[in-house]
């Protein structure tokens, strides 16, 4: 175990009414006594907030007058005596106290996720339950983050845990028939297969529920539509402010804009696009259309802007049309999949919010479901399946009770690998490498 201690700011870099910094390990006491003195060190409390100057130790110069809060090892995140400053959010702050924190005897600057791993170590959480905190970090959206809470909570954990054990029943079983086999009938094949088969199904649907690369990335959804339709008049009414530069002259929109929309599902990206006209008037015009259709061809939702007046439909086929402008003519049916709206009334842009609300952002399922996220699992879980698939393929063909007895190891060691009761150097340090720093 390192008995160095670490401090890392929490909060990222940039001025703000409050930042955070962490320290954690064997001199946090230490770190006290050297800011806010002594005294302040031996009446320190654990769990009590207290309020103090921070003084450089050399000179004595106030850093600022600031909230920290001390957790008595082993009750904190890390399992080891932590402490937690809320400065003021001045950069200047942060890089003070930073400097005078890690210039002390046996402190340094934490490495990305060093925290967590320190957590994952001292026995607080699992490397499943450690993996999912980066999840929860970086949730782009209300499911994502619901899942990451139940990897957190132990979901997968208590899941492969269960695996496992039921692996660890066969083995014993098989191992004890390897040592009986003289006196024994043939072993139960039939049975094992059936119980194999059953673990089999679980892990399938382990690995299938993996879901990778979803965690922080944002669903795009892409107006267009000819030019004039009012793409840009709509993205302003959606955002409420006037970001994008609109007018009645046909073309005012060249290169595409992208903004962030938050919507009850999360957050997307929402792209207005150059007016896209059945023929590019110069060559200028041939490229806005051309850079429109390019951004169409990421969306995850594209969305058709139809001005009534205009009978221009270009390519592709949308998932979504917006009749925009429904303040100038008589409302007409609308189907499922179409909707009338003004940008300048305001109708029915609550509805459009809910329809592409609706098409990103898929419903939260109940409770007992999550999937996972991480590549390693996802390894791990398919090296498991494949010793599960020898060992039924070993049963088909009537084996010899030890080569069972092995694959059916490998499996519950593939398993006992997600949650860290088998790990190496290797694997801690690629996971926790793409950490926040101070996580
Ligand atoms: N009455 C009314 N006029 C609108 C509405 N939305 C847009 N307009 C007008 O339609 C014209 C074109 O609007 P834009 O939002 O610039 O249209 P666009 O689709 O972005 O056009 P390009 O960028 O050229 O492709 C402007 O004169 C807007 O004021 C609306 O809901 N009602
Ligand atoms: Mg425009």
């Amino acid at each position: 175990m390192d008995s160095q201690t670490i401090v890392a700011p929490m909060t990222p870099a940039g001025v703000s009414a409050v930042a955070a910094l962490r320290v954690s390990g064997v001199r946090v006491r230490d770190v006290v006594a050297a800011l806010f003195g002594e005294r302040a060190a031996k009446s320190l409390e654990p769990r009590r907030a207290s309020l103090g100057n921070a003084r450089d130790p050399q000179g004595g110069k106030l850093i600022d007058s600031l909230l920290y809060l001390f957790f008595e090892g082993p009750n904190s995140y890390t399992g080891e005596d932590v402490l937690e400053l809320y400065p003021h959010g001045n950069p200047l702050i942060v890089r003070e106290l930073l400097q005078v924190i890690r210039g002390l005897d046996g402190v340094r600057l934490a490495e990305p996720g060093e925290f967590t791993r320190r957590a994952f170590l001292n026995g607080k959480m699992d490397l499943a339950q450690a993996e999912s905190v980066a999840d929860v970090i970086h949730s782009a959206n209300r499911a994502e983050l619901e899942n990451a809470h139940r990897l957190l909570g132990g979901a997968l954990s208590k899941k492969v845990a269960t695996l496992a054990e039921q692996v660890k029943d066969i083995s014993a079983r098989l191992e004890l028939d390897v040592d009986f086999a003289e006196e024994e009938a043939d072993p139960d094949y039939a049975t094992w297969g059936k119980k194999i088969e059953a673990i089999r199904g679980s892990v399938a649907a382990l690995l299938e529920s993996f879901r990778g690369g979803s965690v922080r990335r944002l669903p795009l959804a892409v107006l267009y539509g000819a030019p004039n339709a009012g793409k840009s008049s709509l993205v302003n009414a959606l955002l409420g402010e006037d970001r994008i530069l609109v007018s009645d002259i046909p073309g005012t929109t060249r290169d595409f804009v992208e903004v962030r929309l938050f919507l009850p599902g999360g957050e997307v990206r929402l792209v207005d696009t150059a007016g896209i006209a059945a023929r590019a008037t110069d060559r200028l015009d041939a490229l806005s259309m051309q850079k429109s259709r390019e951004i169409l061809e990421e969306a995850d939702m594209k969305i058709l802007v139809l001005d009534g007046a205009q009978a221009c439909h270009p390519e592709p086929t949308p998932d979504f049309i917006v009749y925009s402008k429904s303040d100038l003519r008589a409302s007409c049916s609308q189907q499922q999949t179409s909707l009338q709206v003004s940008s300048k009334t305001g109708e029915g842009l609550d509805d459009l919010r809910m329809a592409i609300n609706g098409h990103l952002f898929k419903e939260v399922g109940n409770s007992e479901d999550f999937w996972i996220t991480s590549e390693r699992e996802k390894a791990c879980l398919e090296d498991a399946l494949a010793g599960i698939d020898r060992a039924l393929d070993l049963i088909r063909k009537n084996p010899a009770v030890e080569l069972l007895a092995f694959e059916m190891q490998l499996v519950r060691r593939a398993l006992q690998s997600i949650t860290g009761e088998i790990s190496s150097e290797d694997i801690l340090q690629s996971i926790f490498a793409g950490f926040c720093i101070g996580k």
